[in-house]
């Protein structure tokens, strides 16, 4: 071949092959939805890998957490989330519901199977977004505006939507929409004062009292809080989000035989998606004095509160993740993983009561343990930064006293999240010891700083606390990481 004609074919191949990679390229800059996130968005997937690493190579201690199975992330992130669907199965605002409705009925039945209900005498609306909505919800379902509350105080280990306020300042909008009235612990004892709730209960005239707690490691007395309920005639609603996987595997006693209404999140111990739960009694509630039956009238009102009072179109995929986290929690396996939180958590108590930490109530009969490090010359804000630095996960926490939840004197400490990587008694063990570390450079850095602000620039700038802090760092992350993940690959 002439060189002329050899030099004019390999210019057309080079232009042809520039013309492929140029329409390639074209082609890769259209965005057609069908690029996995590393491809479309670098940028968020290298901020997920990143939180990833930090749960497979830490220690999650915040009793509210646990670790979702990778049946529940599965259906979390699948083509449920497409669909608008308010309303309620059968009777739909959009077209197109027929498999939603099929999902939601099914975690319907499975809410009520998970925690032994008759269907004919409860019934379970699963919309609520997530426990602080569904709390909010029943409220407006059983109660006018300004109607009175009672729920014990924030401080003292209640929730945020149980009515708290503070001295000069309504904060929950359960606060300013209901008049509130806080229950608090006997500080003796550190277990709620049944006696004072009683008492306080007769002379505000409550019309509902919640039982529910996020930072109390004792159980509920349901049936006293039913009896001062009938005294005063009021609802009784259990919030039994922190507990809810404790009471689906039936291992400690259920809210379900007392309260009128049942509100949780599902996240928690019961280790579904975020999200929530309203159960509500159903069926013959009484006779009245002409011997007629007195109806429950409470399904209609708490599924208009929900949708559409203070909800929009459910979150389907929510409620496709929760009915596979129901259908776990009727297993064996779950049960026993239930035992194993409740054995670690007593364990993890009795190791911070032997090193002379103030365990609030002197110990545990659930998920979680509450310390109160003012005894230490220290406080929860700043263990839960050096913790942080450890790579565990901590909340400080008011204990029944304290005034400011900025800097409080106690730290919650949850068995829950560790428990589902496998982790038994003798880890938990291990856990303290760590956990210890970090008190004891809290208590050091405290000596270089006098105010919180002081402290978190000291504890970064100080070279003696950061080579302690790696130290500590370092056994962690190799701990943690021993122990495996459920949900999540492991890289
Ligand atoms: N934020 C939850 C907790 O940590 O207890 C309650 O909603």
């Amino acid at each position: 071949m002439a060189r002329v004609e050899m030099f004019s074919r390999s210019i057309r191949l080079t232009d042809m092959l520039s013309r492929r990679l140029v329409s390639r390229q074209a082609l890769r800059s259209v965005w057609t939805g069908r690029e996995s996130l590393e491809e479309d968005d670098p940028e968020v997937m290298a901020i997920i890998k990143q939180e990833k690493k930090r749960q497979l190579h830490g220690l999650e201690l915040i009793a509210s957490e646990n670790f979702a199975s990778r049946a529940v992330i599965e259906a979390l992130g699948s083509c449920l989330t497409n669909k608008y669907s308010e309303g309620y199965p059968g009777a739909r605002y959009y077209g197109g519901n027929l498999f939603i409705d099929k999902i939601e009925s099914l975690c319907q039945t499975r809410a009520l199977e998970a925690f032994r209900l008759d269907p004919h005498l409860w019934g379970v609306n699963v919309q609520p977004y997530s426990g602080s909505p569904a709390n909010f919800e029943a409220f407006t379902a059983l109660l006018k505006p300004h109607d009175r509350i009672m729920g014990l105080d924030l401080p003292d280990g209640g929730h945020l939507t149980h009515g708290f306020m503070t001295d000069t300042k309504r904060i929950s909008a359960t606060s300013v929409f209901f008049e509130s009235m806080p229950y608090r612990l006997n500080p003796q004892t550190g277990y709620i004062d049944y006696d004072k709730l009683r008492d306080t209960a007769h002379l505000f005239r409550p019309k509902l009292i919640i039982a529910g707690t996020t930072a109390y490691s004792r159980l509920l007395d349901y049936k006293a809080y039913r009896e001062i309920c009938d005294e005063v005639n009021a609802y009784m609603l259990a919030d039994m989000a922190h507990v809810s996987g404790l009471v689906a595997a039936n291992v400690i006693p259920s809210p379900f035989d007392y309260a009128d209404v049942v509100t949780s999140t599902t996240h928690k111990t019961l280790r579904g998606p975020r999200s929530g739960m309203i159960f509500y009694r159903k069926g013959k509630k009484g006779v009245d004095k002409k011997g007629n039956d007195i109806m429950y009238d409470l399904e209609k009102k708490i599924n208009n509160a929900v949708f559409p009072a203070l909800q929009g179109g459910p979150h389907e995929h929510q409620i496709g993740a929760l009915a596979v986290a129901l259908k776990q929690a009727k297993s064996p396996e779950f049960r026993e993983y239930q035992q194993q939180v409740l054995k670690n958590a007593k364990v993890m108590a009795k190791a911070l009561l032997d090193k002379g930490y103030n365990v609030v109530s002197g110990g545990t009969d659930n998920h979680l343990v509450l310390v109160d490090l003012k005894s230490k010359g220290t406080d929860g804000a700043r263990v839960e930064r050096i913790l942080e630095l450890c790579e565990i996960s901590v909340n400080k926490n008011t204990c029944a006293g304290d005034k400011s939840p900025m800097t409080p004197g106690g730290l919650r400490i949850g068995a829950p999240a560790m428990t589902s990587r496998g982790m038994k008694e003798k880890d938990f063990e291990k856990i303290v010891e760590f956990l210890d570390h970090g008190v004891q450079i809290g208590i050091n850095a405290k000596k270089y700083s006098k105010t919180l602000k002081e402290f978190r620039h000291v504890v970064i700038a100080n070279e003696d606390l950061q080579a302690q802090i790696d130290r500590v760092r370092a056994e962690v992350t190799e701990f943690a990481s021993q122990f495996p993940m459920p949900g999540l690959d492991d890289r």
